[in-house]
């Protein structure tokens, strides 16, 4: 009889482990993958140099599965600390994709920084990436995000002339028109970084 508790209760404490690592196993399925952007070589350049080449891809977040997928892709770089806060930052360069559906997954972009005159990062800090899905054709040659248009912004890209071109996952998660790209202007001046960059401008002190 003891041999028989005894096995019956060694069934039991493996069934019991047996379930805990079944569960485990479940859980480390259901976790969400992390979304890596895959970036292709940087373009040719104004500056002729790669690290000014800003890459990504564009995708809707996870708020905005859903709406209307379709527009024209609008990518800007602004600057952080260059004034014009409430208005996404001083305008810098821009490409444009157009005719886009999100739908069909994140849509590849590349934006050459010098297309707007080298101003690195080493002479002019962050710079803002801003993207816009304009569905009234409006939005090129400015930041126009306008209510209810799928906006998004990464507030600290660093564009330094001896970095590797970045590779961003710019994800549109805001519908609120300018509110998705206004900000504060930064309090703080910009330093300049000891290593010195040829832009043709420099914000820093
Ligand atoms: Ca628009």
């Amino acid at each position: 009889m003891n041999r028989v508790l005894c096995l019956s209760a060694c069934l039991l404490l493996c069934l019991s482990a047996c379930n805990a690592s079944s569960d485990d196993d479940d859980d480390a399925t259901a976790a969400p993958a992390v979304y890596v952007p895959e970036c292709g070589p940087p373009m040719q350049g104004a500056c002729d140099n790669e690290a000014s080449i800003v890459r990504g891809t564009v995708r809707l977040g996870e708020s905005l599965i859903g709406e209307d997928p379709e527009g024209d892709l609008i990518i800007s770089l602004t600057h952080l600390r260059l004034g014009g806060g409430a208005g996404g930052g001083f305008f810098h360069a821009q490409t444009v994709i157009e005719d886009v559906d999100l739908s069909a997954g994140p849509v590849p972009f590349q934006l050459d920084m010098c297309s707007g005159g080298a101003m690195y990062s080493e002479e002019n800090c962050e710079y803002n990436l801003i993207a816009v899905l304009d569905r009234n054709g409006n939005g090129s040659g400015a930041i126009t995000p306008d209510d209810g248009e799928p906006t998004g912004r990464i507030g600290d890209l660093s564009v330094s002339c001896g970095g590797d071109a970045p590779c961003v996952d710019l994800v549109l998660d805001c519908t609120d028109g300018l509110d998705c790209v206004a900000f504060e202007d930064p309090s703080e001046t910009c330093s300049c970084a000891s290593d010195a960059c040829e832009s043709i401008y420099a914000a820093c002190e």
